[in-house]
């Protein structure tokens, strides 16, 4: 049975690897250690950014849950799809997505993958295999369930992978999307990260089951809990049920528990967060630093090795620095572009020709008349 993670941090005892994990080569133990630093590194540079306001609106950091989603999404083969949540960069910077994109998303430039109109890592690559997400909670179920079916039905051995957090279970789309997935046996994989706060609601009171992974059983499907701090252990569970899913067994539902250490996104101060929780996560159980650990007592890793890793990473995230900043912003008439008919049927813009500015002259058609206060909007 799972803890509701707001209480305490997951205990740290010694875990047994199972046989995926234990089949990793060293590359691939040093790739996993590799995709959790640059995940916390490159927040870390988008921090600096949003404080010198060159990140525009929100900031959404997966610190302390980058074991959840590098080890889930490293379980997945290259024709495997995924999608993901604001707190899964982790899992697209292993998809393939590059740190430039994320940099001018979260900064607006003009060429980042939603040209300015879309921020944070709300963007998508069928072909590197991940979707843009819907920002409603719970949507993305029944659209990777549809996706997955696609799979099936076309005999593609293809699985998704969908990401929910905690929140994201009480909605309506997560119900009817597991359950169609459940019933349609499609090769899909729910993960429900449990991170002890969907905003500032906390667990206890989202849900009155014991565990999400209780909830498999409605649905008719396998449910299992794991450490989200854990990546081996991620990686793991994440890697069974794929291999399931892959071979016919249809949908699993993964509780990873893991918890968030900032607010919703940077502006949120957690006020509601009982006081000295987060840094006792941070000191207990910071899935960095238990990896660390592993890689080096268990594994053979030297702490050189790994520091040469952390330079690597910050030198990549340096270059992408400077080059995402040489963009521009977006053209304004960029607004228009994807949006109309292109070429355009009409020249863009052409009621404000000759209009200096919105006082000179109404935007209206005439016969829409003016509103003038002083004759009781009559005009
Ligand atoms: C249907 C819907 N309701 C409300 C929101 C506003 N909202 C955005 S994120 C969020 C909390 C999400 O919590 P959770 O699903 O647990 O994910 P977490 O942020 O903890 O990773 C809320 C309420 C939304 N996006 N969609």
């Amino acid at each position: 049975m799972a803890t509701k993670s707001p209480a305490a941090p997951a205990s740290r005892g010694a875990v047994v690897l199972g046989p995926h994990a234990n089949a990793l080569t060293r590359a691939e133990r040093l790739e996993l250690y590799y995709w959790m630093r640059f995940t916390r590194s490159l927040e870390e540079r988008l921090v600096n950014l949003y404080r010198q306001t060159k990140v525009v609106g929100g900031l959404f950091r997966s610190l302390g849950q980058e074991a959840d989603a590098v080890g889930s999404a490293f379980a997945l083969e290259p024709g495997d799809i995924l999608s993901p949540l604001i707190r899964n960069l982790g899992s697209m910077l292993v998809k393939g997505a590059t740190p430039v994109e994320i940099l001018k998303q979260y900064m607006a430039k003009g060429d980042s993958p939603t040209r300015g109109r879309e921020l944070n890592i709300h963007f998508g690559d069928l072909e590197r295999g991940f979707v843009g997400q819907i920002s409603h909670l719970g949507d993305m179920v029944p659209v990777m369930a549809g996706i997955a079916l696609s799979f099936k039905l076309r005999r593609e051995k293809r699985v998704v992978l969908v990401y929910v957090g905690d929140g994201a279970t009480s909605t309506g789309a997560f119900h009817e999307g597991i359950n169609f997935a459940a019933v349609q046996r499609v090769p899909m994989v729910v993960i429900v990260e449990n991170n002890g706060f969907a905003y500032s609601t906390p667990t206890t009171t989202q849900t009155a089951a014991k565990s999400f992974a209780d909830k498999g059983i409605g649905y008719g499907i396998p449910g299992v809990t794991a450490d989200g701090n854990d990546v081996l252990a991620t990686y793991e569970v994440t890697r069974e049920a794929v291999n399931r899913a892959r071979a016919g067994g249809g949908v699993t539902l993964i509780e990873l528990m893991t918890y968030r250490r900032k607010g919703h996104a940077e502006h949120d101060n957690q006020s509601y967060v009982p006081a000295g929780l987060g840094e006792r996560w941070a000191a207990e159980n910071d899935p960095i630093d238990r990896y660390v650990a592993r890689l080096t007592e268990e594994f053979g890793f030297s702490p050189k090795e790994l520091a040469a890793m952390d330079a690597r990473v910050q030198a990549e995230i340096d270059a992408a620095t400077d080059e995402a900043e040489k963009s521009g912003v977006p053209g304004a008439l960029d607004a228009l572009t994807g949006i109309y008919a292109d070429p355009p049927l009409e020249k863009p813009l052409w009621f404000r020709e000759g209009v200096t500015s919105a006082v000179d002259a109404h935007e209206r058609p005439v016969g829409w008349g003016v509103y003038d206060a002083a004759k009781g909007g009559k005009s």
